[in-house]
């Protein structure tokens, strides 16, 4: 009898099999490590061609500017009210388990990454440098929101321009097939690529590291969890039209991938098929709206501040004001909108959060040690959470459709 198990069981029972050898082996499996940084190498050399000729196709297909202005005032508007309502849960929680008092950290932990010290871009300066001096070095670089507004404007003009620009609109929607299935072959390498990339992390992190910050390590997922069944359940149920149950099955691939990898960006990929093939949500909204949640959409990023943040200050015995709090919810969704949607960026954005508030930057270190334990659940959040704004804003757009009488 030939067993056949769907990507996604797949994907469990790798990660079965990687907490089996990374609890067996210890750090000895990192043997197998090279086999996670191909997957994550072959799912980021498709970001760039892939985004590029989806979103220009997407555009183009939507030949109405009116629409398109709907569709990014509406994405805008749910990133920043769910990375609001994100953060506010991750305070609320941190007071309520209150993971900084009484904690003793070995110093092995106290070394700070010389990554927590970079700076995260002002709100400002991230408009500013969407639009790209050259695309094609934009393109060269991976800059996910210059290669946005890149494909973007080519899209609006192939409208503009009409008959004559055919045979690029065509050229574009032949490229974007040949990157769906590109995706779809990489993807069933996903298996055995996630076994290679939480193995290693598995034999990394005993119990000696995580016991001292369990307490973080709960209040962040636990933060996470509530935010995903409370606020994405809600949105895709009322202004999506989704079953919350048909919503988490149809993302859970892109979910374990983001999990593994603590990439939105390297995640990108699947989280379009998966959008697109198993939620049903038009390409003319998914390329615009996934792209750009990749890099400025955090919920997961913005839960983890909030932990952080009430953790440190309870550390030092430090209390943190009304005002204190409300400057800490905001600096966190301004530079939500300036991290990039790679592995440890919410560290860097800690930075800049805590010393919003004043807060010791040394606090960072005593979270570093264990920060990719929270980076894959908050990677994971992000990635959900750009998945339920794809299925709102077409569900929203739907709805205005059927009210215009426009035919699907
Ligand atoms: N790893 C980041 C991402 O890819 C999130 C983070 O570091 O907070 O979204």
């Amino acid at each position: 009898m030939k067993l056949k198990f769907n990507l996604v069981t797949q994907i469990l029972i790798a990660f079965v099999l990687a907490i089996i050898l990374g609890s067996i082996f210890g750090s000895s499996i990192d043997f197998l490590k090279p086999l996670g940084d191909l997957f994550l190498r072959l799912i980021k050399f498709i970001i760039v061609p892939l985004i590029l000729s989806t979103l220009v196709v997407g555009v183009a297909s939507s030949s109405d500017p009116k629409q398109l202005g709907r569709i990014g005032l509406k994405t805008i508007a749910y990133y920043l009210g769910t990375t609001a309502i994100a953060i506010i849960i991750g305070i609320a929680v941190a007071y309520m388990i209150s993971p900084g008092k009484g904690v003793d950290i070995p110093t092995a932990n106290l070394e700070v990454p010389e990554a927590a010290t970079a700076e995260p871009q002002s709100a400002i300066t991230t408009f500013l440098n969407i639009v790209p001096e050259n695309p094609f070095t934009a393109m060269a670089e991976g800059n996910i929101l210059q290669v946005i507004f890149f494909a973007l404007f080519i899209g609006l003009a192939i409208t503009f321009v009409g008959e004559k620009a055919q045979p690029v609109y065509r050229f574009f929607e032949g490229f974007a097939e040949i990157m769906y299935r590109i995706t779809g072959i990489i993807m069933k390498f996903a298996p055995i690529g996630i076994l290679g990339l939480l193995a290693p992390i598995i034999g990394q992190y005993g119990i000696s590291v995580l016991l001292p910050l369990l307490k973080v390590v709960l209040g962040v997922y636990l933060a996470c969890l509530l935010h995903a069944l409370l606020v994405y359940s809600t949105a895709v149920k009322v202004w999506g039209g989704m079953g919350p149950l048909h919503f988490f099955k149809g993302i859970s691939p892109a979910a374990l991938v983001a999990f593994s990898t603590a990439s939105s960006a390297g995640t990108l990929p699947v989280t379009i098929k998966n959008v697109n093939e198993n939620l049903g949500v038009p390409n003319k909204i998914s390329s615009f709206v996934l792209p750009l949640g990749a890099t400025i959409n955090m919920d997961g990023t913005a839960i983890y501040q909030g932990v952080a943040v009430v953790f440190i200050a309870q550390f030092y015995g430090l209390d943190l004001t009304l005002m204190q709090l409300v400057t800490v919810v905001l600096t966190t969704v301004l530079a939500s909108i300036g991290t990039a949607g790679v592995p440890g960026a919410g560290m860097i954005m800690l930075a800049m959060v805590l010393s919003s508030v004043n807060m010791p930057l040394e606090g960072i270190a005593l979270i570093a040690g264990i920060d990719r334990v929270l980076d894959m659940m908050r990677t994971t959040v992000n990635i959900v959470g750009d998945a339920s704004a794809a299925v709102v804003v077409s569900g929203t757009e739907k709805v205005e459709d059927k009210q215009l009488g426009v035919v699907e």
